[in-house]
């Protein structure tokens, strides 16, 4: 195990690039939002500093109406598509033009309390910039009820099934000629599809067209789909918000509301055809009509339901190692191909949290020896075939390493 401690801190410092942590060299070279607090809390296992310089630097690039961007474009990386033209929002660092899983106030929870006198001062600081990006996420994003993505990368399960239905509304076609980074550093079968990159970036002339007015885009823009995932991240992260702010001394009742709001509201996401939470498409009202990873961060929110028990146990059962991105047993599932079916790393330590919070403690070490098993079959990988641990995606992946130092390998 030391070998692989070892290894982790090493991958951590060999992807930090002064101040922020890149998810993997090449593949991905810029900052990029949750990629970051998973980095924050495997740091805090050994360097509570530069775990909060890591929140800090995240925060650093927050927008004026309080969103937290996917990505910080903090050095030029030549031949990265879609980079900062693309995007068009500018600024003295650009950052892309839409936000990602708010988990960073559930991670700098764990990361404070590890060692409240090393963070008091700098959770302090953060607090005010917190509370307004969740503010922004639900004034924005919540009009439905539940939390609403306007862009697949937005959710960070990019190419789920969960989206399938609402990217049928989207026109890829003026998309034009362009070479991905992706496709240049891993196999094609386990990334998106052409079609699905040339929707991805459609949305995104849409953003820039619009200069990413927020209005415009959740009033018109053709993507936009209800998130059962973000949603139980957003309960969760306003739970774990106040109870940082309470220490504090700070009023939280207005974050309470918010997470008693989306309690009720994430209820427009049982899909009793499938009787399960599922994604919605806010613009056709059709189910996604699929079980994905997302679903299953419901024990995460304290919003599980006994029919959710069923699904977990049988989607389980299905692949050698828990737990799959999307239903094993739905025809959309591919084994490799990126959120259609592969394990992610964080999303176990996202559901194992979530289990172990809702007193399932067996569960939980099962998903955490499950998680420690594949990385040490198949390294510090972006993500894993779960019936193989077939090593997917890129290596030496921050994420990966964060969740070994932090959980799985405990
Ligand atoms: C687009 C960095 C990011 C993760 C996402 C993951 C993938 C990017 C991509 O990589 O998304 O944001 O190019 O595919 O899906 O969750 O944050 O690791």
């Amino acid at each position: 195990m030391t070998m692989l401690d070892d290894q982790a801190r090493a991958i951590l410092r060999g992807n930090d690039r002064g101040g922020y942590t890149v998810p993997t060299d090449m593949l991905y070279p810029f900052q990029w939002n949750w990629d970051s607090a998973f980095a924050a809390w495997g740091f805090s296992t050994f360097d509570s500093d530069r775990a909060w310089r890591e929140f800090e630097t995240l925060f650093a690039a927050q927008w004026a109406d309080g969103m937290v961007p996917h990505m910080v474009f903090h050095d030029a990386a030549p031949g990265y598509f879609p980079g900062p033209e693309v995007w068009g929002v500018g600024g003295d660092v650009p950052t892309s033009g839409i936000s990602q899983p708010p988990v960073a106030a559930t991670l700098m929870r764990m990361v404070w309390e590890a060692d409240p006198e090393a963070g008091t001062e700098r959770l302090r600081a953060l607090y005010p910039r917190l509370l307004a990006w969740h503010r922004w996420w639900m004034q924005t994003r919540c009009a439905s009820g539940a939390v609403a993505v306007c862009h697949p990368w937005e959710s960070g399960r990019d190419n789920c099934p969960d989206w399938d239905v609402g990217l049928a509304n989207v026109d890829g076609s003026g998309a034009g000629d362009y070479a991905r980074r992706d496709a240049a550093e891993v196999d094609g079968e386990q990334r998106p599809t052409k079609l699905e990159y040339d929707r991805y970036l459609a949305l995104v002339r849409f953003g820039k067209d619009c200069g990413w007015d927020q209005q415009t885009i959740v009033e018109r823009c053709p993507f936009l789909m209800a998130d059962p995932g973000i949603t139980f991240l957003l309960i969760r992260a306003h739970d774990d918000l106040a109870a940082l702010g309470r220490p504090l001394g700070e009023d939280v009742s207005e974050i309470e509301g918010w997470a008693a709001q989306l309690r009720a509201g994430v209820q427009t996401l049982w899909n009793p055809e499938l009787q399960s939470f599922d994604a919605r498409d806010l613009r056709s009202g059709a189910w996604a009509g699929v079980i994905g990873s997302g679903a299953l961060l419901c024990w995460l929110a304290r919003c599980e339901r006994p029919e959710m028990e069923a699904h977990l146990a049988r989607m389980w059962d299905a692949v050698t190692y828990g737990l799959p991105s999307s239903d094993p047993e739905a025809p959309s599932f591919e084994r490799k191909r990126y959120w259609r079916g592969p394990v992610w790393p964080q999303m176990n330590a996202l559901i194992g949290l979530g289990l172990l919070s809702a007193g399932r403690d067996w569960d939980e070490a099962r998903l955490r020896e499950e998680t420690a098993a594949l990385i040490e079959s198949a390294g510090f990988r972006e993500y894993f075939d779960p019936l193989d641990a077939a090593p997917c995606g890129g290596d030496n992946f921050t994420w990966t390493a964060a969740v070994w130092l932090a959980w799985a390998g405990r």
